[in-house]
């Protein structure tokens, strides 16, 4: 074998090498998906809605995308408020990628949980609601969060 094409072999070992550890690492590549400081504001008794805060985190190395929420303490909706005109306004966000490394910050005026046909067992001061977050690629998080009184 000449020196010619022992180096074209070579090259072409390499290469393969090359695209297999590519693939690989792109395998590789998760999203892990953190919650913290999770709450529901607990509203008045007459009150037919109420919202949630909390703080969502992708500390992995590829996005993920928030599908669904679901609760025992009744519907739920991930909600935007925006200011259009001087007037605040909330849109329903039906799904939301979350990059990697990133966050999704809900507080109040910005993204929000918001629950309607409220369950009055859950809805007691200090009790808990479970929270289920399903996400496309990490699939179905759960989370217990705390009720209590905004004031
Ligand atoms: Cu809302």
């Amino acid at each position: 074998m000449n020196n010619l094409s022992m180096l074209k072999i070579v090259f072409i070992m390499l290469s393969v090498l090359m695209l297999a550890s590519a693939g690989n690492s792109n395998a590789d590549k998760q999203p892990n998906i953190e919650t913290e400081s999770f709450w529901i504001v607990l509203p008045p008794e007459v009150a037919r809605h109420t919202a949630g805060y909390g703080i969502i985190k992708n500390t992995g190395e590829a996005s993920d995308t928030l599908l669904k929420i679901t609760s025992n303490a009744g519907a739920v909706m991930l909600h935007k408020t925006e200011i259009q005109s001087g007037k605040a306004r909330m849109t329903h966000i039906p799904n939301i990628v979350i990059e990697a490394h990133s966050e999704l910050v809900l507080k109040p005026m910005s993204f929000h949980l918001m629950f309607s046909d409220l369950s009055p067992v859950i809805f007691i001061d200090g009790s808990k609601a479970t929270l289920f977050l399903e996400f496309e690629q990490s699939g179905i998080i759960k989370i217990n969060i705390l009720i209590r009184p905004n004031w």
